[in-house]
């Protein structure tokens, strides 16, 4: 950004020979609290308005001076540390200042879209279920339909800890202690600013008794191996993705999701197949980001892929009606249309 994006045009200036009430006039009259003094086109010094009322003179070293092009982050760098206002020349003439009081503004703007927004705890999400179900598949695909969101990836079934590495736009990290919570809470640690962490926990069924602290658990089960499902394992499952349904019996498939969904009917049921023809996988996108929304405020702007898409008429959040049933929420002006 540069200097002319961010200063006052046009700024109001005085000679050493004005007076002191001709000065506060100007001010009262344009609303400034700094007036710099201008001699033969030389900073000469700066009026400002104290808090307490009185006016007082700086000398031209409270000035720093600068010119429209110049980077604006060195204006503002001024203002912060010592200067009480930049003069911005151009020309040979007063052409712009930059005050604290724009300082501020910038500020106040930078604190309204969330610039420099720090995400202390992340959604934690730890995806479990047995070797082959297809959990790696998943969170790999799952990664690029949430370009709106930071991700952290822990990898729960490496040998050894490794340290951060880029997984599809995302931080990854080998973590085999991760299946419990300290060594979960370290892996976190180590993804520090993700707004979302997807663990993948060590193969195995998925075990009802375990907790490592996780927000949500999400079981996988393999959808060609359903028949010896038992719902009692997924106790704690905030979700269940269904997986490979590409390689499997549909009609299996739907008496499992029918089981499912009257055993648990708080519980989402994915039908995916991440590793084939994305079915299924953008409801559950839109289930992750609506969580990571929830916790840190951001509900409404459009994170996954397929809103961002079709950002500006619609915005799509995932929905779920009474028994489970996973939808997809089209928002527009004129209400709320849930379809599949
Ligand atoms: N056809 C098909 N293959 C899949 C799907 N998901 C995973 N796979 C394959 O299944 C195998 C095991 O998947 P993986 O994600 O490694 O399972 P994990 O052991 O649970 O992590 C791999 O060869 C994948 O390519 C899918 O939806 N459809
Ligand atoms: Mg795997």
């Amino acid at each position: 950004m540069k200097v002319s994006d961010v200063m006052s045009a046009r700024p109001i200036v005085v000679t050493s020979t004005s007076r002191r009430q001709t000065v506060r006039r100007l001010m009262e009259q344009a609303g400034v609290h700094h007036i710099p003094v201008i001699d033969e086109g030389r900073v000469a010094g700066v009026w400002l308005a104290t808090r307490e009322g009185p006016l007082i003179l700086l000398g031209p070293e409270h000035v720093d001076q600068t010119v429209p092009e110049a980077d604006a982050e060195e204006a503002m760098t001024a203002l912060i540390e010592d200067s009480e206002a930049v003069l911005v020349w151009d020309a040979g003439v007063p052409a712009g200042i930059v005050t604290p009081s724009d300082l501020r503004a910038l500020v106040r703007d930078a604190l309204r879209i969330r610039v420099g927004r720090r995400y202390p705890a992340p959604v934690v999400a730890v995806i479990c279920g047995p070797s082959g179900a297809g959990k790696t598949t998943l969170l790999t695909r799952t990664l690029s339909l949430l370009p709106g969101i930071e991700i952290g990836v822990v990898q729960g079934n490496a040998k050894a800890d490794g340290p951060p590495v880029e997984l599809g736009g995302a931080r990854a990290v080998d973590a085999p202690q991760a299946h419990w919570r300290s060594g979960l809470r370290r892996a976190v640690k180590r993804l520090a600013g993700a707004e979302l962490i997807l663990a993948e926990d060590l193969d195995g069924p998925v075990d009802p008794e375990m907790t490592a602290g996780e927000d949500l658990q999400i079981a996988v089960l393999d959808a060609r191996d359903l028949a010896s499902l038992e719902d009692r394992r997924l106790r704690r499952a905030s979700a269940v993705a269904i997986c490979r349904a590409d390689q499997a019996d549909p009609a299996a498939v739907d008496a499992a999701v029918a089981a499912l969904r009257e055993a648990r009917p708080d519980v989402p049921v994915f039908v995916l197949a991440a590793g084939h023809d994305d079915r299924g996988l953008h409801e559950w996108a839109a289930w992750l980001a609506k969580h990571v929304g929830a916790r840190t405020g951001d509900g409404p702007r459009p994170r996954t892929a397929r809103a961002a898409r079709e950002r500006g008429d619609f915005d799509h959040t995932g929905a779920f009606a009474p028994g489970g049933v996973i939808g997809l929420a089209t928002h527009r002006a004129g209400g709320t249309v849930a379809g599949r």
